[in-house]
């Protein structure tokens, strides 16, 4: 695998790189990282996503030069990173039909199979893991900035080495990225301990009025687009709050119901262990993780969407 990735690249003279919309610490952290080893060795390359940083993101490398267009006609060769379905590059997904090649490198259960070369591992926690294994195998220099980009990527989606997914090879390679100069400190200060006024107010709201039911065991809580606006926290600020209601002791699922404009509700569901909550989504179609999924409604008063969400949950905590 190593060695066909290594050949494309270095048949190149231009890359595009991509990642999915609203990108994560894993999307940009190996979407620059990849970026910055292309400059040390000379091939001219862009990263284009169809969203900008979010804030807690802007601290990264180079993030100033992710382009939501990309510059030039045609590409030599597309490189898209954490990416499981097409539809996911949003507005940037045109230009990587201009390249001439396509490598995906990924860690999801792919939905679709894009690409000309695929380098595909589900078991990994990260894409950064991947990429950072595969910069290693080819000899690559990992700089200390780029060190710190896969980090983040490791870092994000491992929840700081909590999660399950936490593999005894993704401590590896973050050992090995502190080695290289990884800011550890840093990303953990930029990206977990940087929440605006605002949001922390607003996350006071969605707490102090969240409801209980099945001893303590299903959490859910709303928030009003009124509501919304008048605290002036911002869509990516709303990010952790379920996860916050899922940190109570008894909650086994936490519900987040956000009307993101009048009569639309963005609904955040997270659970503990083996309760499946993709499959509560699906119902409402939308989809997921087992542990982590979501569902959109078009036109419903928020009451219509708590009521339904709480019947169906209720159901599966009392089937489990
Ligand atoms: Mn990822």
């Amino acid at each position: 695998m190593a060695s066909a990735f290594q050949e494309e690249v270095g048949k190149a003279t231009s890359v595009l790189i991509g990642t999915h919309l609203n990108p994560d610490g894993d999307a940009l952290g190996c979407a620059i990282a990849f970026s910055l080893y292309l400059d040390s060795i000379g091939i001219e390359n862009e990263i284009v996503c169809h969203h900008k940083a979010p804030r807690n993101l802007e601290f990264l490398p180079k993030v100033d030069e992710v382009h939501q267009e990309a510059r030039r006609e045609s590409y030599d060769l597309g490189v898209i990173l954490d990416l499981d379905a097409m539809d996911r590059l949003g507005r940037t997904e045109p230009y990587f039909a201009t390249c001439k090649r396509v490598i995906v490198i990924d860690h999801h259960i792919p939905h679709q199979k894009p690409g000309d070369l695929r380098i595909i591992d589900s078991d990994s926690p990260a894409t950064a893991v991947i990429l950072t294994r595969l910069l290693m195998e080819i000899g690559a220099t990992i700089t200390g900035p780029m060190a710190t980009c896969l980090l983040t990527g490791i870092v994000t989606d491992t929840g700081s080495f909590r999660f399950r997914n936490t593999t005894p090879d993704a401590l590896s390679v973050s050992a090995y990225l502190l080695e290289q100069g990884g800011d550890l400190n840093e990303i953990s200060e930029e990206v977990f301990q940087n929440r605006p006024l605002s949001g922390a107010r607003l996350l006071g709201h969605v707490l102090e009025t969240m409801k209980l039911a099945c001893d303590d065991r299903l959490a859910w809580s709303s928030i009003s687009f009124d509501r919304f606006v008048e605290s002036g926290a911002k869509d990516e600020d709303t990010e952790g709050f379920v996860n916050e209601m899922l940190f109570v002791t008894s909650v086994q699922i936490a519900v987040l119901m956000r009307e993101t404009k009048p009569g639309k509700v963005r609904v955040s569901i997270r659970s503990r262990r083996d309760l499946d909550v993709a499959e509560v989504a699906r119902d409402f179609g939308g989809g997921g993780h087992k542990n982590a999924a979501g569902c959109v409604f078009e036109e419903m008063a928020l009451q219509e969407v708590e009521d339904r969400l709480v019947r169906r949950l209720k159901v599966c905590l009392e089937s489990s």
